[in-house]
């Protein structure tokens, strides 16, 4: 593992779908190994069981990504995991402390500024997800297919995969589930009645920080397929949504000018 070189008091990660072929894994691996952080909270889909259960899916580098979780853990990092609705056989083990790694339907984070935050995936506000499931996972592996056909035709016209073949037809499904459920609206109503300062939840891979206007912070972590967003928390209870492609490109410069790291090209590839 390389040097961490971002240091936040909390990372809010979402939608990794670890186990896909849309999945940016070496992007959610390179960020990780350049991150220190007190709390890390994994704010569901991570592991997709819908699409990786099927043989050959789930790959090394997937593996890799979760020994990197683990190995934080172990450093001290504590790490709270709510599953979603592509990982929601982990929901099991709501309630469950495994060392340092919690389990549960959803935790309340406590900012350095004192602001109380709900943290919870949000599939539960997707009628989508609730009362359509069979379409939403037919649409999950509908999105697989298209992803694995898309990076076979672009290695096929261009000589080299790539990742964005679906991306727009993504967004057009996207759109239809928030015809469905004015997701938003909902989630942060909830955190707001339930006496929460904000939400930071996940699942419609939209990044975004907006403040509602009745006063509650709606905080969308996006995913690790489309957008490798994460919202952070600096030291002084500050809260940031982050571009890791922006990010990425600022530890280059960094790492060359300020910081004489071990191996700061490992840090700023994309490989
Ligand atoms: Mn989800």
């Amino acid at each position: 593992m390389t040097s961490p070189l971002l240091r936040y008091r909390a990372v809010f990660v979402s939608d990794f779908h670890l186990g896909t072929a849309a999945a940016q894994t070496e992007h959610i691996q390179q960020f990780l190994e350049s991150v220190e952080c007190d709390y890390l909270y994994l704010v569901g889909d991570i592991i997709d069981l819908w699409v990786s259960i099927k043989a050959g899916k789930w790959r090394q580098r997937d593996t890799n990504v979760i020994r990197t979780i683990l190995e934080k853990s172990e450093y001290g990092c504590r790490v709270f995991f709510t599953p979603g609705n592509h990982d929601a056989l982990f929901r099991k083990l709501n309630g469950a402390a495994l060392g340092n790694i919690r389990i549960d339907h959803d935790f309340t984070h406590i900012t350095a500024s004192g602001q109380r935050l709900l943290i919870v995936h949000g599939d539960l506000f997707d009628r989508s997800v609730t009362s359509l499931k069979p379409l939403a996972w037919s649409a999950a592996w509908c999105y697989e297919f298209l992803t694995v056909f898309m990076n076979w035709f672009h290695s096929f016209l261009h000589g080299k995969a790539e990742r964005r073949g679906g991306t727009q037809i993504k967004a057009k499904f996207k759109r239809l589930i928030q015809y469905f459920s004015s997701f938003q609206e909902h989630i942060t109503i909830d955190a707001k009645n339930k006496g929460y300062d904000g939400v930071v939840c996940g699942h419609i891979h939209k990044p975004k920080v907006e403040t509602h206007e009745k006063g509650t912070l709606y905080l969308n972590a996006g995913d690790w397929v489309e957008n490798c967003t994460v919202i952070v928390e600096h030291f002084d209870g500050r809260l940031e949504l982050l571009y890791w492609d922006q990010l990425r490109r600022e530890l280059e410069l960094d790492s060359l000018r300020l910081i004489p790291l071990p191996e700061p090209k490992q840090v700023a590839t994309q490989k």
